[in-house]
């Protein structure tokens, strides 16, 4: 299982209208430029690159949306459901999907076409940020940071009806690696719902490799598949500048390469994204650059 498919197909989604800084869209040509066909294709992998989904028109004027405090809510609905269905295509014929960010309201398509391939997928979540948010408890309006909630099937069914089927995961299949900023609401659900957390807390006291350690054990258990949804601002700003959302006190280069090197022994992970890369925030490429990194740890390279 996991990530011994020895086939990937990449999928890049230029999408940056899920928040409100502007660059995050060039994300996918910046880690294509930064080598990734290439670093895989020398692991072995046989890779085929679907190009990059259209994005939905900017609706300056969705108006509906704004007042829903859902900021481009048709337009990320739309880019979507077409991102759903590549995905959903892609694992249908045997492939692992790569899909390279664009802004993390993109998870809500890739889980789309995912998910319905598994009876009980897991998700791990490596990310600053709970993403938890509703459009009642959002202090931005801004949907990636409400995609896991959606993924959860709270939200908007315009996003949570996407491929046609809600919710998409349990929430005691979720794990969320990295986390030091959530809102009032995020933490609520995160009570009431009792979802797995490592805070930078529990990273600081039990070390990254206890913290692996534990996921893998726990995810291996009870889930026939595990989505890997990682977004860069996990990382701390210094390893990983260009992010539209960056927050002091994150995880390292050096514990991020372990978490994924962990994960490609484990052979735990059967689907995967790399997202908020935005190279106008971004020094020489750095963020784009350390992302194909982990993607080449991910997919088993090793230093000796
Ligand atoms: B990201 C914030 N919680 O909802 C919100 O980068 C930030 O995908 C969300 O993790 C960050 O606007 C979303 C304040
Ligand atoms: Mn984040
Ligand atoms: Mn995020
Ligand atoms: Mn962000």
């Amino acid at each position: 299982r996991g990530n011994s498919v020895k086939k990937v197909s990449i999928i890049g989604v230029p999408m940056d209208l899920g928040q409100t800084r502007r660059g995050v869209d060039m994300g996918p040509s910046a880690m294509r430029y930064a080598g990734i066909i290439e670093r895989l294709e020398r692991l072995h992998y046989e890779i085929e690159d679907l190009g990059d989904v259209s994005i939905g028109k900017m609706e300056w004027s969705d108006d509906e949306g704004l007042r829903l405090n859902l900021r481009n809510l048709k337009a990320v609905a739309k880019t979507n459901e077409k991102l759903a269905e590549m995905v959903d295509d892609v694992v249908q014929r045997g492939r692992f999907p790569l899909v390279l960010g664009g802004d993390h309201s993109i998870a809500i398509g890739t889980l789309a076409g995912v998910a319905k391939h598994y009876q009980n997928l897991g998700v791990i979540w490596y990310d600053a940020h709970g993403d938890l948010n509703t459009a009642e408890t959002s202090p931005s309006g801004n949907i990636h940071g409400m995609s896991l909630a959606v993924c959860l099937g709270l939200g908007h069914p315009y996003l949570t009806k996407i491929g046609g089927y809600s919710p998409k995961v349990k929430p005691e299949n979720v794990v969320l690696i990295g986390v030091r900023s959530l809102d009032e609401g995020e933490k609520q659900l995160i009570r009431e719902k009792g979802i797995k957390v490592y805070t930078m807390h529990e990273v600081d006291r039990l070390g990254m490799a206890a913290v692996m350690e534990e996921t893998i054990a726990y995810l291996q258990g009870r889930t026939d598949g595990v989505h890997l949804s990682l977004d860069l601002d996990g990382l701390d700003p210094h390893d990983a500048p260009g992010v539209g959302t960056p927050v002091i006190g994150g995880l390292t280069y050096r514990e991020s390469h372990l978490a994924m090197e962990m994960l490609a022994e484990a052979q735990l992970i059967t689907s995967a994204e790399f997202v908020e890369v935005n190279p106008i925030l971004d020094e020489r490429n750095k963020t784009a650059s350390v992302a194909v990194g982990l993607m080449g740890s991910l997919f088993g390279e090793k230093l000796v």
